[in-house]
């Protein structure tokens, strides 16, 4: 995080500093922000770019801690947003995927209860042909993603 290097030249790109696992893909600002309530799904973001040949398919993203997760994409129809099963994301060299709140993201179930904001966790993604990359995220505290607000929706059921 200590230098922000915006790469805007896309005429003469170098090679990039690849970490380990899968060629050309980047993953960058990986975080996980942790539910409000405990026992509630966290909601995991980051940006994936690729440098390589042809295209990646990003097909599961496994998080350290949490006994599931799933891709889910966010959409909208008729003003109303609700979020659907994503199968895949595909990048390529000309279109870089963010997963962001309001859009893409991922939801990991069950997760670690001594999972802390301030803390990280390992993410890996798993890209079509098993290659893998696996970066730190950072965890944060609920109200860091504006759009995911679990206020409303909780009076339907008292409990004694
Ligand atoms: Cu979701």
């Amino acid at each position: 995080m200590a230098a922000l290097a915006l790469a805007a030249c896309q005429q003469h790109a170098p090679a990039p500093a690849a970490p380990e696992g899968t060629p050309g893909v980047s993953v960058t600002n990986a975080r996980v922000i942790l539910p409000a309530v405990r026992g509630n799904p966290a909601a995991i973001y980051f940006d994936l770019a690729y440098t390589g040949t042809g295209q990646a398919v990003l097909e599961a993203v496994d998080l350290a801690g949490a006994a599931k997760t799933e891709m889910h994409d966010t959409v909208s129809a008729g003003g109303a947003a609700h979020m659907d099963t994503l199968p895949s994301a595909v990048i390529d060299r000309t279109a870089a995927v963010h997963f962001a709140p309001g859009g893409k993201h991922v939801m990991a179930f069950d997760l670690d209860p001594s999972s802390s904001a301030g803390g990280k966790s390992e993410l890996t993604l798993v890209f079509k042909g098993g290659d893998k990359v696996t970066v730190a995220a950072a965890l944060e505290a609920p109200g860091s993603a504006p759009t995911m607000a679990p206020m409303a929706g909780m009076s339907e059921s008292p409990k004694p």
